[in-house]
């Protein structure tokens, strides 16, 4: 439960409120438009997030004055180049090259040892991330932060976001969203050093995939000269499903992809302070009603 994320995150759909008694009319009619316009067309609903201007003005100034406060970056200045990116642009025609500017005024970089990666264990990942506190992923970067859960996408005739609908990031090569995640990442994962840790869910199928973001551009990006170890955890649901291990299934293609390009790796299957977050987040668990007792034990030694 506490890995099921391994969709890409898509905006919810706005929850709808009303009376039982109206409840079937209003089902037939939703149902009813559901096949008049095809999920296609449904599925473009989704356009840039309303007030996004504000939204990522307001992360920048935060995150420069509350969250990392030495920085001096201008905010007005990093709006103005993802505007320049994407507003004029048809909403499937932006590169990572069109973000070239945005990144150039964002500098960053994190010390050794504490790059934390992650492929469908978002959750997780957060809840890991904020107990060990020297770990920083992309999203405690300014444009991960800035960027986090928000859509976007330009319209061609007139320049300006489109905030009625965005395609689907399937739907083209170039899209908006997926260019930015991308070069963040690739930022991301080529200024590490030291040891790198991975997050991976074993309870889904390909747990490791070429698809992912984690996959298809961090894993090449991290540097074998300057990366010490890289630390595979693979985590799955306590109650299962238990499909992929540090032995089993696509992780075993990671572990080679690595071994061949001269790296230095672990692989560690349940581990102790994944095992106890997941308890922390759901403790009727029947594993950890079981191992209340042994868990509680390794607690208070994982945290010391
Ligand atoms: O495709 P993924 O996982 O393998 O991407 C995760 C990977 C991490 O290591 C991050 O460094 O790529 C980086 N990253 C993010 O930090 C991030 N935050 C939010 C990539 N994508 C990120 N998102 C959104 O999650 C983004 O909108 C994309 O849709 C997903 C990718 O998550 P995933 O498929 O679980």
């Amino acid at each position: 439960m506490f890995l099921r994320d391994n969709e890409t995150p898509r905006v919810p759909l706005p929850t709808i409120i009303m009376p039982a008694s109206k409840l079937s009319a209003a089902s037939v009619t939703i149902c009813l438009l559901v096949l008049l316009l095809g999920p296609s067309q449904l599925r473009a609903r989704h356009g840039t997030t309303p007030n996004i201007k504000h939204i990522v003005v307001g992360r920048c100034y935060n995150y420069i004055t509350l969250v990392n406060p030495g920085l001096r970056f201008d905010c007005e200045k990093v709006w103005r180049h993802f505007e320049e990116a994407v507003s004029c642009q048809s909403s499937c025609n932006v590169t990572t090259r069109d973000y070239h500017q945005l990144f150039g005024a964002v500098p960053q970089s994190w010390p050794c040892d504490t790059l934390l990666l992650w492929s469908k264990t978002r959750m997780l990942m957060h809840s890991y991330a904020a107990v060990l506190r020297h770990h920083w992923t992309l999203e405690d970067t300014l444009v991960g932060y800035m960027f986090n859960n928000l859509i976007w996408c330009g319209r061609e005739e007139d320049s300006g976001f489109d905030f009625h609908s965005c395609p689907e990031w399937s739907a083209c090569s170039d899209h908006p969203v997926y260019s930015l995640w991308r070069q963040a990442s690739q930022n991301f994962a080529e200024m590490a050093c030291g040891n790198v840790t991975v997050l991976l869910n074993g309870s889904i199928e390909n747990a490791f995939s070429r698809k992912s973001m984690f996959g298809s551009v961090e894993l090449d990006g991290l540097n074998p000269q300057m990366v010490d170890h890289v630390n595979i955890k693979v985590v799955t649901d306590l109650e299962g499903p238990f499909i992929e291990s540090c032995s089993q299934g696509s992780i075993v293609d990671l572990i080679q992809n690595l071994r061949s390009r001269g790296f230095r790796w672990t692989c560690t299957d349940n581990d102790q302070t994944l095992m106890i977050l997941q308890c922390v987040q759901n403790p009727e668990l029947s594993y950890c009603q079981t191992h209340a007792h042994s868990l509680s034990h390794r607690k208070m030694s994982t945290f010391e």
